[in-house]
């Protein structure tokens, strides 16, 4: 169905969907009428077809109508207000591609409208008044952003670095006088005061040349492993300082590459050259939420893998630092801080001490600054749903304290999160240093229609704050690091979590005609990967940490519940289905354990084990936890699920969880991640990583991770039956053939080590932050502009909305003493 689009390169939809409306009018004036008989509404992509298919009745009939241009229009259809007579549609070709029509039922009048426009349609199902007033609030990023370049083609969304180097290199030939933006750059670089790579006799590109060539052909003539200090003052005397190369073999190649740039431009030279100057030393990352700790905190609620994701990273990013700076000839340490809250409560965690250095690390760590309010200093943890009021405060405590211990400014600061990119962006934007962000999961896509419904969830979840937030710091930040393609642009079916913030309305607050681009070149996809020295393969029997299978069988087989694991095996023989995850609503733990529950055939054949939460609700402070762990009693109960479940309550050593994933892994069984979105995933790569076969949700993250069929499996978070079997035909599969279970483990691992490993991120991020550093150097003019609509917001809309969420009723603290 609708597999050929017949739109010619020129056409828009308003201008086919007529003729294609002629050629079915009989069916599609059916269908449109069934459409506005219920008066106003917003339909869903599904919505759409179930009517259609109701209103066709006759299978062929059907076919035949959604055979080419109208199934094509029909089936790309994301979302349909319905405002009778008419029927506005948010058509979406291709991934960020979208137009809007509007259709009238009664005669099938085509006209093609704004995104503007289908935003009034939408928002005057929810609020009339709202849609009528001339002057409503509009946000229109668009409107700011004018003169900046975009890339066109959807498969070049997230590759930003390529496409700023193509973009700059251009520039740096196009005009002469524009390689002086390199000279400036050069002559910018410094560390503590001490300058780098060129001094103030090198003022002109001439100048720059002409030392360069002597430059070149002088180290050229030393033995290529002469170390830099050797013929340092023969360079210093040309005009050079240190930062070129470590021997005179690296020095002449930077050398060379600098001059090939400054010749003749070209997009590979100048990203090599980007890759060797010594541009970032000190690096700054944020995560306020959460319990941010080094143990004992994974699976409280709010503390996740982005805990994780970080002190991966640190690890990655401190490593590839120590190598590029020995490269250049420098002999500084690098540091990575780490910012998070400081939580006085700290329930036996260390989130209560300032600063802790972070293992395997030489020179990271972690630094907490208290949430101040005008009663002291906050005690408790708070969701990451109610955080913004301390959000400001926090971050201007922060920067006094990070630019203490760092005993400067960092080069690069990089959020986590909608809290820590919004504090991140107000750092950066005072301190004027190069900013990323990260979003681990944008909250927008995972509940349906929270902006235009926002007034209903805004108590229980203030999206009216976070999605401001969200979008002031994606337009404020340089660059974006995705995990993956879909975050930034879905799949051709359903738009990613960064496009569906492009349009969209709060109706009552503010309508968003233009968001965010995806074209825009700041999103770069860098997938993080697994600690490898902790998830291996569990074939991999010498390294295994075989301390801890008395536990682990423990954990699995002891027959008495107590507060760490309930319900038992029978059969041990059974191989494991193994799911684990924080207990959220969208992890849906409670999905699989029902789906199981179903599934005689599945029951048969394994076992279940899920490590999610704990099982007393009323020890819980979080909404969502309360309500699950409820759910998994009841489901264990209602489906007599003991003699096959292990519920085992949330675990924190990860040693000790990789080597529950390698037990699994000898039971021959699987991992399985049900979540009804993901945003990455990594449990599903730290699974894979141990060689254990994987089922992961189709919504989100793990559909890119995994190669369906061939590296694990997909499974329908919304059609259980459908996903259970699967599995049960898997197993029943690796029940008739033995060497099934060993193919799918080893495709798992050879996927990871291709495309998600840690030292791949680290290269990537370094080489943001040296590309953007120096494309917003040469961007400042449309940056500044930008910036000030962003204060705007910021002041006259976040502000306000954050003032709005109660802080906690608190005995009075003493202020602690900040500089
Ligand atoms: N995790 C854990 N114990 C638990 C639950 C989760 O150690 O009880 C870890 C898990 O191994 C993974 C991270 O927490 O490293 C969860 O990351 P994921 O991306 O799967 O989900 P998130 O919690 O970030 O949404
Ligand atoms: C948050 C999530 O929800 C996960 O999907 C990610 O894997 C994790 O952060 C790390 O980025």
């Amino acid at each position: 169905m609708a597999s050929n689009p017949v739109l010619k390169r020129s056409d828009t939809i308003a201008d086919s969907m007529p003729d294609a409306l002629k050629q079915s009018r009989y069916h599609m004036k059916r269908c449109f009428a069934r459409f506005v008989a219920q008066g106003k509404r917003l339909m869903k992509a599904h919505n759409i077809m179930e009517e259609v298919e109701q209103s066709i009745e006759d299978k062929n009939e059907r076919s035949k109508v959604l055979e080419g241009m109208l199934g094509y229009i029909l089936t790309s259809t994301q979302e349909a207000a319905v405002v009778p007579p008419n029927v506005a549609l948010a058509i979406r070709p291709n991934p960020g591609y979208w137009e809007y029509v509007t259709v009238r039922a009664d005669d099938l009048a085509v006209d093609g409208i704004s995104p503007l426009e289908f935003l009034k349609y939408k928002e005057s199902i929810f609020d009339e008044d709202w849609a009528n007033d001339e002057n409503a609030v509009e946000i229109d990023f668009g409107a700011m952003d004018y003169s900046s370049p975009r890339t066109s083609l959807p498969s070049s969304i997230g590759d930003g670095v390529s496409f700023i180097s193509k973009f700059v290199s251009s520039k740096l030939s196009g005009v002469s006088g524009n390689a002086k933006n390199l000279l400036d750059y050069l002559q910018s670089l410094s560390h503590k005061g001490e300058k780098l790579m060129v001094d103030e006799t090198l003022d002109t590109v001439e100048s720059l040349q002409g030392a360069l060539i002597v430059g070149e052909s002088f180290v050229s003539t030393l033995p290529k492993n002469t170390p830099f200090h050797n013929f340092e003052l023969r360079l210093k005397e040309l005009g050079f300082q240190k930062g070129w190369g470590d021997t005179a073999e690296r020095v002449r190649d930077t050398m060379r590459t600098a001059s090939e740039v400054l010749q003749a431009p070209d997009p590979k030279n100048l990203e090599l050259l980007f890759t060797r100057l010594p541009s970032i030393f000190n690096i700054v990352i944020f995560s306020p939420h959460g319990y941010f700790g080094q143990a004992d905190v994974l699976g409280l609620p709010d503390t996740g893998g982005q805990v994780v994701y970080i002190l991966d990273q640190v690890r990655a990013l401190e490593e590839e630092l120590l190598l590029r700076i020995q490269q250049q000839g420098l002999v500084f340490k690098p540091r990575i801080l780490v910012v998070t809250r400081l939580i006085p409560d700290a329930k036996g965690t260390k989130c209560n001490e300032e600063v802790e250095s972070i293992f395997n690390t030489k020179h990271s760590h972690i630094l907490r600054v208290p949430f101040r309010t005008e009663n002291g200093v906050l005690r408790q943890w708070v969701s990451r749903f109610d955080i913004y009021p301390y959000l400001e405060r926090f971050s201007q405590d922060a920067t006094a304290k990070i630019l203490q211990f760092m005993d400067g400014k960092p080069d690069l600061i990089i959020g986590n999160y909608t809290d820590g990119n919004l504090v991140a962006s107000l750092m950066a934007n005072k301190l004027g240093v190069t900013q990323g962000t990260i979003a681990h999961a944008l909250e927008k896509t995972k509940y349906e229609d929270s902006d235009a419904k926002w007034k209903e969830f805004d108590p229980k979840y203030h999206f009216s704050c976070q999605f401001t937030a969200d979008l002031i710091s994606m337009n404020a930040t340089d660059f974006i690091i995705t995990s993956t393609y879909q975050e930034i642009a879905g799949s051709k079916t359903r738009p990613g979590q960064y496009e569906s913030h492009t349009v969209f309305t709060m109706p009552g607050l503010c309508r968003v005609v233009s968001g965010i681009n995806v074209f825009e070149p700041k999103f770069n996809i860098a997938a993080p990967g697994a600690d490898q020295s902790v998830y291996f393969p569990y074939t991999e029997k010498q390294t295994r940490f075989v301390t801890f299978k008395p536990a682990i069988e423990e954990l699995l087989f002891n027959k008495e519940d107590n507060n760490e694991h309930l319900g038992f095996l029978e059969n041990k023989k059974k191989p494991i289905i193994f799911s684990m995850a924080r207990l959220d609503t969208v992890k849906n733990i409670t999905g699989l354990t029902e789906w199981y529950g179903k599934n005689k055939r599945l029951r048969d054949l394994v076992n279940l084990v899920v490590v999610a939460g704990f099982f007393d609700p009323s020890k819980s402070k979080d909404r969502e936890e309360i309500a699950e762990i409820k759910k998994m009693h009841a489901l264990i109960d209602e489906y007599q699920l003991k003699g096959q479940i292990r519920w085992i309550a949330a675990q924190t050593d990860r040693y000790r969880n990789s080597e529950l994933y390698r037990y699994i892994a000898d039971s021959k069984g699987a991992f399985v991640q049900p979540a009804l979105y993901e945003a990455f995933g990594l449990t599903v790569i730290e699974a894979m990583n141990c060689g254990l076969p994987t089922f992961a949700t189709n919504q989100g993250g793990p559909a890119e991770i995994i190669v369906d069929g061939v590296s694990g499996f997909h499974i329908d978070p919304n059609n259980g039956t459908e996903s259970s079997n699967k599995i049960a035909d898997f197993f029943e599969k690796c029940k008739k053939d033995s060497d099934y279970w060993n193919t799918v483990s080893a495709a798992g691992l050879q996927r990871i080590n291709e495309c998600y490993t840690w030292k791949i991120y680290a290269n990537k991020v370094l080489n943001m932050g040296a590309t953007y550093g120096f494309w917003r150097k040469m961007n400042k003019e449309q940056k500044l502009a930008k910036q000030r609509y962003i204060h705007m917001l910021y002041s006259l809309q976040f502000r306000n909305l954050a003032k709005n969420i109660p802080i906690p009723f608190e005995e009075p603290q003493q202020p602690t003493s900040l500089p």
